[in-house]
Order: structure tokens, then sequence, then C-alpha cells
């Protein structure tokens, strides 16, 4: 029998469940260098955690990491149903207010090692996190695309930690009331994109799809669909990032100004830019602030015999 233990959160709705003992030894690369290991050596591991019968599709899976840096606080690995993620904004508050929960951790601000570079949290008084993200831009604007079943869109690819297609002008109704459809259409624009070939700048692909309506209470609402197939609860980090990058770059929103960015069922997150002081005029520091909250403390278990042990894979 293996155990694994696990500190679960929400942050707006949306799932992580932090894996804290238990997991094998990924080396003491960098952290994408270990999610290539976990990726080729390990991935039964990612099912087991995520997948049912103990998982679901909307679960997020967090691995907490000795980071390389002695300066860092923590390293993480992403992972969801299909695979792995580049950086994850909801998750990241959740592994820090799970690292609050054990006393690991107090306010103020920590930095965390990610596949995609470090970035700095900041555990505030009141239990909210902000995370001052990887550089975030705009990469190609007003993409048009031909969806079979839907027509022409038109979307921006932008980078927040993950490669995003923003959508502002559809006929969708972003709301909780509607998600088969929003699911529907989404999928179709990601295999619309995946069909045409159509990739982020260094080839990554496109797997993450971000609608966008007004919203009564936020700047905007959204519907963002995940690379498995579930829908963000959240208003997701990165999602966010990505969309404060297309605003900066549109001069729509101005350095140190807020946006409030919604999800399809109402939860928020804030969001702030700096532009990144390096030469590439183009790219933002975003920075999202939203509060998790924990729901379970954990132990995993994979008996031997169990057929499903290591998740249903279909
Ligand atoms: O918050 O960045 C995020 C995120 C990515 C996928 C699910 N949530």
């Amino acid at each position: 029998m293996k155990s694994i233990r696990v500190i679960d959160s929400h942050t707006g709705g949306e799932p992580t469940r932090l894996v804290i003992e238990g997991f094998p030894s990924l080396g003491q690369g960098s952290m994408a260098e270990r999610r290539r290991v976990l990726a080729e050596k390990f991935d039964d591991w990612r099912a087991a955690i995520v997948l049912e019968p103990r998982g679901s599709d909307v679960l997020v899976g967090a691995l907490l990491c000795e980071p390389q840096d002695p300066q860092a606080c923590a390293g993480v690995i992403f992972f969801n149903n299909t695979g792995y993620l580049g950086m994850c904004g909801h998750g990241t508050i959740g592994l820090v207010a799970s690292l609050a929960h054990l006393g690991r951790i107090q306010p103020g601000v920590h930095r965390i090692e990610t596949p995609v570079g470090t970035v700095e949290a900041t555990l505030h008084e009141d239990r909210s996190v902000s995370v001052r993200n990887v550089p975030a831009y705009r990469y190609r604007k007003d993409v048009s695309l031909e969806v079979p079943g839907i027509g022409q869109v038109a979307g921006d690819i932008a980078w927040g930690g993950n490669w995003f297609f923003l959508i502002a002008n559809h006929d969708q109704r972003v709301a909780g009331d509607n998600l088969d459809a929003l699911t529907t259409y989404t999928w179709a624009v990601r295999q619309a994109l995946e069909a045409q070939g159509i990739r982020g700048e260094d080839g990554g692909e496109i797997d993450h799809i971000e609608l966008f309506t007004e919203d009564h209470e936020a700047d905007s609402r959204n519907f963002v669909l995940c690379p498995g197939k579930a829908y963000d609860r959240s208003p997701c980090g990165t999602g966010t990032s990505a969309k404060l990058a297309c605003l900066a770059a549109d001069g729509k929103l101005h350095a140190g100004e807020a946006w409030r960015q919604a999800s399809v069922i109402g939860s928020q997150f804030e969001g702030r830019f700096e532009w990144q002081d390096d030469g590439h005029e183009d790219r933002i520091i975003p920075t999202i602030r939203g509060r998790a909250h924990i729901s379970a403390e954990a132990t995993l278990l994979l008996e031997e015999h169990d057929p499903f042990a290591w998740g249903i894979r279909l």
C-alpha cells in the first residue's frame, strides 16, 4: 500500500490538491527538469492523485518540491487530468494558503519556483494572497480562425504562464447556466487552433481558451476552458495575466490600475500590472490577488490490488 499526504484547498471555487509527502524523488534539477522527469517516469502518480476515483477532471495537482534557490520557500509542479501546466495562479494561491495552514510560512513575501520561472507570492494579514507572476505578453492580436460548425472567430494569443486564446467578440452567453454550450464552443476553437497549427511563440500548444463578457460586479467576467476540457471555476490567474497583457498592449489599462476579473461562477481576482523593466517593451509583470480556503487534510491510499489505484484512464 502506498500513501500520499495531501492538503486540498479551493481558490474561488477551483480546487488544488497540494502533495506534501509520499511522492517519488524527481532529482535536484530545475522545476522544468523535474516536470520532465515526472512526465516521463511518474505520470501514473499524476493520474493516481488527480483522476477519478480519488480526484476529478476539475482538480489541479500541485507537487511541493525543495527549491533550488535557498532564497525560495518552495518549488512546485502543477498538473491536471490531462498533463502538466506551466504556472497556475489559483494553484499558487492554494499552495500559499496550504503552507500557511501547516504553519510553514507567515505573512510576508515568499519566492516560489515553477517550471516557467520564479514567482513571488505575498501572504497578506487577511489571508488573501498576491502572486507576482512570470512576465506576460500578447504574442498576436486579432487572429482569425475558421472553426468548423461555428464560422469565423477572432481572438488574441497571449502568454500568462500558459498559452491562451482570448475571445472578446462572440455570440455566447457567459453564464453559469450555460456551461455545456460554452464548453462545446471553446473546445471547437481549441481543436481548430490545433488542426490549423496555430501555436504560441515558442511552439507551445494554445491549450486554454478564454471568453469574456461584461459583469455587473467586476470589470469583466470570463469562461476559461482548461486543457483537459474542464472549465476553471476561478477567474484563472494565468488567464487574467494574459488578459492584463492584452489590455496593457491596447492601452486600455494602465500600470498600477486595478482590474477585477470575475469567473463564470462569480468568484473574483484583482489584477494589476507593471511594465517589465528589461527592454522588452511589450511585456508586463502581472500581480493577481485572491483567496483560497482549505477543504481537507488527507492521506491518499493506493492499494496494491485495486484495479483503479492509478486512476481511471479511458
Ligand atoms: O489559475 O492559472 C490558473 C489556472 C490555470 C488552470 C487552472 N487554473
